[in-house]
């Protein structure tokens, strides 16, 4: 792995749609390689322009059919499109995600869609971390559209949402989905509700549960709140999913009219600064606790010499 890297020679190549080049990019920044810094730099200027959106639900409510339905439903639109399927209970990444494969594979020869599997159990930082990184390989090589596939499960889905400019939230009769994701606080993060499998029995008393749910109301600070849509679909079959596509057009124009958009860019930036200096941090406690200042304090707070909070103070300036 020591070989050098042409960071301005790879972007340049992604850029022209170079898969390789893509791909080699994510993994300089998942694998957090030395040259990460170096393609951050590069790819900055480069950023701004995808769409993302994000979809997340239960595992097995039908995620990644309606990626690859929305995938052919943007290419029909002349979008290119970038797909990031993120599995935050997996150390494996790359591929890795069989029926993900399988699903997406009728796209596998276009070279206007790039698919990624991150797997993120084992990262510093997991999905903080490199899922925003990945994001901005695939926004800087000028996807215009970058779809994001979580499984819902406890932090993960929160921090997709703050990837997202759009969050679909996913569910299916039959899954003990409904008022349960209520309870999960998806009312909170969903922009748009899809009930798939609307093909299955119970499909509507979930469509009547999320808009009874919606009639409670969602606490909104400030502004005029979004109406949640509720679109049902049948991914298997391909139904609904113009629907999807028409929802997310609303969600984004509504955004755009309401500065919403750039307050959620900004957070998301924010939330990415935020966990890499956090993670420089660590990693410089880390290295104290292997050096002599950390005992040096330790012996102090010890003899009563200083307090504990006075000598993790004099710690963090130390740093
Ligand atoms: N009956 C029915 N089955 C569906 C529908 N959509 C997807 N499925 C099936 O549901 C199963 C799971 O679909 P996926 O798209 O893999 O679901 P997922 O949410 O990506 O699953 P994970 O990534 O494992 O969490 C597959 O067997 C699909 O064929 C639908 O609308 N109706
Ligand atoms: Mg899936």
């Amino acid at each position: 792995m020591s070989r050098t890297v042409d960071v301005a020679d790879l972007v340049a190549r992604a850029r022209d749609g170079n898969a390789r080049a893509i791909a080699r990019l994510i993994s300089l920044v998942e694998d957090a390689s030395p040259y990460l810094r170096d393609v951050a730099k590069a790819l900055a200027p480069l950023t701004g322009q995808a769409v993302v959106i994000g979809l997340t639900g239960s595992p097995g409510v039908g995620k990644s059919t309606s990626t690859s339905l929305l995938v052919s439903a943007y290419r029909r639109r002349g979008k290119r499109v970038g797909v990031l399927a993120v599995d935050p209970s997996s150390p494996f990444s790359g591929g890795a995600l069989l029926g993900d494969r399988v699903r997406m594979q009728e796209h596998a020869t276009d070279p206007d869609v790039f698919i990624r599997s991150m797997a993120t159990r084992g990262h510093l930082g997991g999905l903080a971390w490199a899922t925003p990184q990945a994001l901005r390989v695939l926004d800087a090589a000028g996807f215009d559209v970058v779809l994001i596939e979580t499984v819902g499960v406890g932090q993960s889905e929160v921090e997709v949402v703050s990837l997202a400019d759009s969050t679909l939230v996913l569910l299916a009769p039959g899954m003990g989905d409904g008022i349960q994701a209520a309870k999960a606080g998806i009312l909170e993060v969903a922009d748009v509700f899809v009930v798939n499998k609307a093909d299955r029995d119970g499909a509507d008393q979930v469509v009547r549960d999320l808009k009874y749910m919606i009639s409670l109301g969602r606490r909104e600070k400030d502004g005029p709140a979004w109406r949640i849509p509720i679109v049902s679909t049948v991914a298997s079959r391909g139904d609904g999913v113009d629907d999807v596509v028409e929802a997310v057009d609303h969600h984004q124009a509504w955004m755009a009219d309401h500065g919403e958009l750039e307050r959620r860019r900004t957070a998301r930036a924010a939330a990415e600064v935020e966990a890499i200096a956090l993670s420089v941090l660590r990693n410089r406690m880390g290295d104290l606790r292997g050096g002599d200042a950390l005992n040096q304090f330790a012996k102090r707070v010890m003899a009563g010499e200083l307090d504990p909070y006075a000598a993790a103070d004099a710690l963090i300036a130390h740093l």
